[in-house]
């Protein structure tokens, strides 16, 4: 049995029944998060362009490599690639199309070097290439709150485990901010959060064999305020079973009973240096965008 179906087994066996939120981006998975980035309710993506354009010429010029986790077509990237002119980009990304995107999006600003993998084992991938000169990670658009904190600080340890004395990470934070305006954000009057959430079950019926029927899944956002984050589920709207024959697996649901399928953790931006500290990182700037609450930090690898 492959890890999907490994994973998706176990996650819909659980009592609260989840999918991990990293199989939301296959090639189709990835084209719905492009346009996710251009709604009109979804901000966080056009506040994470703004501030990186206000900040790149700010940046040190000490680093001769860049290299980014979960790059996606790599929109974003630009105007750090054109302000640092690194000799080389490593974009790491689970998409291969996207990684194609990316690369010719971005063609001509540096050596791009595209790694299609997860993140630590992209990070390894990308250690083996590297030469002694200090890296920048990028870790943008607030993927970091994907992750619950414990998960989230043993993927910061695991990566800066894996940085040299010099290097930095520049890391995007979503804010907290109206629950309405975060709400909205993941659940837009055209659909397309929806069609995205979706596309996980259609994912596992291409691949694994299941046979999710999805009109009897609706998409949900949920604001989780005890924990701080925004949630997606898919409920089930009436009572079924599904199986998923690569998984050797039949699944009940009741009515109403949901699919946990991705979080978004909120973060205040006071709380951030702690964390940076946390984990082996000195805080070395941060800037905000005022119009939609938004944090971009570099860490040095201390
Ligand atoms: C790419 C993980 C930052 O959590 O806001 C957007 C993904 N999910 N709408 C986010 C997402 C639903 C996004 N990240």
């Amino acid at each position: 049995m492959n890890q999907f179906a490994c994973e998706v087994r176990a996650g819909l066996n659980k009592p609260q029944k989840e999918l991990p939120s990293k199989y939301l981006y296959d090639d189709l998975g990835s084209a719905l998060f492009d346009a996710i980035t251009v709604l009109p309710e979804y901000g966080l993506t056009r506040a994470d362009s703004r501030l990186l354009h206000r900040l790149a010429p700010e940046l040190p010029r000490d680093f001769s490599s860049v290299a980014e986790f979960g790059s996606g077509s790599g929109l974003k990237t630009r105007p750090v690639l054109s302000a640092l002119s690194p000799q080389t980009y490593f974009p790491i990304d689970v998409s291969h199309a996207a990684l194609e995107r990316c690369r010719r999006e971005l063609a001509g600003l540096s050596d791009i070097q595209p790694i299609q993998a997860s993140y630590i084992d992209g990070l390894d991938c990308m250690n083996r290439r590297r030469d002694a000169q200090p890296i920048l990670l990028l870790f943008l658009g607030s993927s970091i709150g994907n992750f619950d904190s414990p998960c989230r600080d043993i993927f910061l340890r695991q990566a800066r485990a894996r940085m040299k004395p010099g290097d930095a990470m520049l890391i995007g934070f979503d804010l907290e901010k109206q629950v309405e305006k975060m709400l909205d954000a993941y659940d837009d009057a055209t659909g397309v959060t929806a069609a995205f959430n979706l596309n996980l079950l259609a994912r596992i019926n291409r691949e694994i064999g299941g046979d999710f029927k999805l009109h009897a899944f609706a998409h949900q956002a949920i604001y989780n305020a005890d924990e701080r984050r925004i949630e997606m589920h898919l409920r089930s709207r009436i009572e079924q079973t599904v199986t998923i024959a690569a998984a050797e697996f039949g699944c009940h649901f009741r009515e109403d009973e949901t699919i946990w399928t991705e979080s978004s953790h909120k973060f205040d931006a006071d709380e951030l240096p702690e964390i940076a500290r946390a984990n082996g990182y000195e805080p070395e700037a941060q800037w905000i965008d005022e119009e939609w609450p938004f944090a971009e930090n570099l860490w040095r690898a201390a």
